[in-house]
C-alpha cells in the first residue's frame, strides 16, 4: 500500500494521521480528488480498525413521521406537503402513532426515531404528549425525536426559547436529538436548497445548547446534488468544530440525495463510488466524532455493507416506516430484522454489536 499511497500523493496525509495530526480542508479536498478510491478507502479503514476493531453497531429501533405537512420547501424534498388537507397530506393523531409502537409490544427495541415536517398549526402539546405517550408504553424507551430545525421552528412559532423548547422536550422525555436537518452548511448551497429553514448558525447553535444541556445528537450530510467537494469538507469541518466544543456529537451520517419526485429529479442520484469515498473521508477528517454511520436505506444495502471497509462501523437499525427515502424512490426495503441485519455484517467480514442510542452494547450477537 505504501507505493500504491505513493503513487496517488497521499504519502503526506497518510503519515499526518500516523502522526494524530487533523487533516485540512485541503486534505480533504485532494481525497475527494484522488482517482485511487481504494487507497482512501484503505486509510479510511485503519482509522475505523483502530476506534473500533471489526466491530459494527447497529439498533433495534423504529422510525416515526408524525406528519408530513411542511411550511418550508426544500428543493430535495419529496416527502412534505404544504398544507394539511393537500393531496397526501397527513397527520397522524397521538393515538395512532402510539400505536406504532404499541403494536411492536413483542420487539426488543431501544429507540424510537421521529422526525416530522414543520406543521404551522399543531399545538406544542402534541408534541409533548406524543413523548409522554411512548414513555407510558415504554418508560425505557429513548426518543431521538425532532431535528435541530424542528427545535427552531417550535421557537418561533410558539414563541419560546431554543433553550425553553429542549427543557420542556426534556421534560416530556426526549432524550436525544437525530441529526437531521443539517443538508450541507455552506450558505451557497443552503441560500438554495433550503432557503426557508433554520439556517446553520442556528442549527449549530441548537446542537451545541443540547449538548450543554447533556442531550447527545448526531449530525447529517445530504450529499450528491448541487455542493462541491470543497463545500462537503467545509461541511465537516464546521461539524469538527462544534465536536471540539462539546463533544456531544455520536455519529456523523452522509445521506444520498434521492432525485425522485422533488424539485431536483433532473439530478442523477450519487454513484456507489461517491457514497463510498463520502463515508470514507468523513472518517478520515472527522477524527473526534467516534462513529460514522451509513443508513441502509439510503446507501442500499449492499453499498452499506461495503462501506463497512470504507470507515463505516454504524449501520443505523432495524428502521421500520421510513417514508422520506421511500417517497423519493430508495428501493431498498423499509424495514430489516435484527437477524438480518447480523447477517449482512457477518456476511462482509464484521462483527455486529446490538447496541442503544447512546451506544452501550445491548446483547451480542449469538
Ligand atoms: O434532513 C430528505 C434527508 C433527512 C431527501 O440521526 C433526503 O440517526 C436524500 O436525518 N434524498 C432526515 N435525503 C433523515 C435523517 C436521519 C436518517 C438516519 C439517521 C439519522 C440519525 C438521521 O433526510 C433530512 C434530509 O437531509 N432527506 N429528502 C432526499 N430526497
Amino acid at each position: 500500500m505504501h507505493r500504491r499511497l505513493q503513487a496517488s500523493n497521499l504519502t503526506d496525509i497518510a503519515d499526518k494521521l500516523d502522526a494524530g495530526e487533523r487533516l485540512t480542508l485541503d486534505d480533504g479536498r485532494r481525497l475527494f480528488d484522488c482517482a485511487d478510491l481504494l487507497a482512501v478507502g484503505w486509510l479510511a479503514n485503519r482509522e475505523r480498525q483502530k476506534r473500533h476493531a471489526g466491530r459494527t453497531f447497529y439498533n433495534h429501533n423504529i422510525r416515526l413521521e408524525a406528519t408530513n405537512v411542511c411550511v418550508a420547501s426544500c428543493l430535495f424534498c419529496s416527502f412534505a406537503r404544504l398544507k394539511p388537507g393537500d393531496p397526501g397530506a397527513y397527520t397522524m393523531s397521538l393515538d395512532d402513532a402510539w400505536n406504532k409502537l404499541r403494536q411492536r409490544m413483542d420487539q426488543p427495541l431501544t429507540e424510537v426515531h421521529v422526525v416530522n415536517g414543520l406543521h404551522p398549526d399543531l399545538p406544542f402539546s402534541y408534541y409533548t404528549e406524543l413523548l409522554q405517550g411512548f414513555k407510558r408504553i415504554r418508560p425505557d424507551i429513548h426518543l431521538k425525536c425532532f431535528t435541530a430545525v424542528e427545535i427552531a421552528f417550535f421557537a418561533d412559532l410558539y414563541d419560546m426559547t431554543d433553550e425553553r423548547v429542549l427543557r420542556e422536550l426534556m421534560a416530556a422525555g426526549l432524550d436525544s436529538l437525530p441529526g437531521g436537518g443539517a443538508e450541507i452548511f455552506a450558505e451557497r448551497v443552503r441560500r438554495k436548497i433550503a432557503h426557508d429553514k433554520c439556517g446553520t448558525k442556528r442549527f449549530l447553535d441548537i446542537h451545541r445548547l443540547a449538548h450543554r444541556l447533556g442531550l447527545r445528537s448526531n449530525v447529517t450530510m445530504l450529499y450528491g446534488h448541487i455542493e462541491t467537494a470543497e463545500e462537503r469538507v467545509d461541511h465537516m469541518l464546521r461539524a469538527r468544530a462544534l465536536q471540539d466544543e462539546t463533544g456531544g456529537f455520536q455519529a456523523f451520517i452522509p445521506l444520498a440525495f434521492h432525485p425522485d419526485n422533488n424539485q431536483m429529479r433532473k439530478l442523477p442520484a450519487p454513484s456507489a463510488t461517491d457514497t463510498l469515498r463520502v463515508h470514507a473521508v468523513a472518517r478520515l477528517v472527522l477524527d473526534n466524532i467516534p462513529h460514522v454511520k451509513a443508513f441502509w436505506i439510503a446507501t442500499g444495502v449492499e453499498v452499506a455493507q461495503t462501506a463497512l471497509w470504507f470507515g463505516v462501523d454504524d449501520l443505523d437499525g432495524t428502521v421500520q416506516e421510513e417514508k422520506i427515502y421511500h417517497m423519493a424512490g430508495a428501493r431498498t426495503p423499509e424495514a430489516m430484522t435484527p437477524r438480518e441485519i447480523e447477517r449482512l455484517i457477518r456476511a462482509a467480514g464484521r462483527e455486529p454489536i446490538q447496541r442503544d442510542t447512546l451506544y452501550n452494547v445491548v446483547a451480542h450477537a449469538s
